[in-house]
């Protein structure tokens, strides 16, 4: 297959293209990334010289140009990870959420209704809103999105949905929980944790530290992605969750331990603005229809992830 990767500069993007080329030989990957300050070339090292790889610079809302890209490389399907992903820049600046997210997403439905392709929209547990102590998110779940991020992701998977309804296309949807591993934005809870804690600063937790969050390894989510890309139903929302819910300040302190700091660096600051309070989502679904289910240790590979960070 030739896939259209979008965003594969980024965190899961990188780590999904080389979920690819580790496991299968015949697979093209063409990566577009408008490498905003997210995006990073270094995360693809040791992949970028594979002569099944190819990258280009370009933006998913130039619709002209991402046609042009899917006829020259004949791809079969497009994987939409590209986004502006972290939650506390659209609090503050929502602008570019509804650019890339929403109109974005739209570019590359258009695309691939004209040339008649499968899309997959990577989206997130996010556009359910919050949980209380109890119960998980179910495909089925209303869609009641909290903040400036998850409205906009919620608003692409109403289009990707549309579109199925009204025009037929090949679309899937993923939901998953918060990722950990290798790779990752500084900016996002357990890196700049890690990296705070190494270069001796204080470690901001937002309001008590009780919220909860259902730690998925970012292999297993590419694991399950690939499995929704090939084999996926058309129309359908597959949740994908880890089954490791911890609080932030259980995962301050692991990291803590992990650095062998004190817990006495972390500091309780301001709440970020509507502050969802539990994710967890229900992963039934594609455990039963294409037989996935998360495989990673948890301790192991949270010790791995800030072993990686510390070898940066
Ligand atoms: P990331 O911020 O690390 O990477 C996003 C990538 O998209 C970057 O390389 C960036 O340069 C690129 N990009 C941004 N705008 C673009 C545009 N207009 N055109 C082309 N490229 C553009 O994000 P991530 O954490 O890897 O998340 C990937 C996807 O998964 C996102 O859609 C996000 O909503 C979703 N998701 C993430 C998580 C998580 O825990 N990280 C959980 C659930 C869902
Ligand atoms: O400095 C911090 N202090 C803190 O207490 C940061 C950056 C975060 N937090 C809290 C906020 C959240 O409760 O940690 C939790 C995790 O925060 P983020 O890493 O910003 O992730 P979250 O808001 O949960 O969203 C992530 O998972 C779902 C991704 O960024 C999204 O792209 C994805 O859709």
């Amino acid at each position: 297959m030739n896939i259209l990767v979008t965003g594969g500069a980024g965190f899961i993007g990188s780590n999904f293209i080389r979920y690819l080329f580790e496991n299968y030989t015949e697979d093209n990957v063409v990566n577009l990334d408008a490498l905003t300050y997210a995006g990073n070339l270094n995360n693809l090292g040791g992949v970028s010289a594979d002569p099944r790889y190819c990258f280009v610079r370009g933006n998913i809302r130039n619709q002209e140009f991402v046609h042009h890209l899917v006829y020259e490389y004949q791809i079969d399907v497009i994987i939409n990870f590209a986004a502006e992903s972290h939650v506390d820049r659209s609090i503050s600046n929502p602008d570019t959420f509804i650019e890339t997210n929403v109109e974005g997403t739209m570019s590359l439905l258009d695309v691939a209704k004209e040339a008649g392709l499968r899309l997959v929209q990577i989206s997130t547990d996010e556009v359910y809103g919050t949980l209380g102590k109890t119960g998980y998110f179910t495909e089925e779940s209303s869609l009641q999105p909290n903040s400036p991020y998850s409205a906009s992701k919620a608003s692409a998977d109403m289009l990707v949905r549309a579109y199925f309804e009204t025009y037929g296309l090949n679309v899937s949807i993923t939901r998953s929980s918060n990722n950990y591993g290798p790779r990752q934005h500084p900016e996002k809870l357990i890196p700049r944790m890690i990296t705070r804690g190494l270069a001796g600063n204080t470690l901001p937790i937002y309001g008590d530290g009780e919220n909860v969050r259902d730690w998925l390894y970012v292999m297993d989510n590419c694991r399950a992605i690939d499995l929704v890309m090939r084999h996926g139903r058309a129309g359908e929302v597959y949740n994908i969750g880890g089954h490791n819910e911890r609080s932030n300040n259980q995962i301050v302190q692991l990291i803590c331990s992990e650095l062998g700091i004190s817990e006495d660096r972390i500091e309780y600051v301001a709440d970020r603005l509507g502050h969802d309070w539990r994710y967890a989502v229900d992963s039934s679904k594609i455990g039963r229809e294409l037989g996935w289910k998360p495989k990673a240790n948890f301790n192991k590979e949270f010790h791995q992830t800030v072993m990686f960070y510390l070898g940066q």
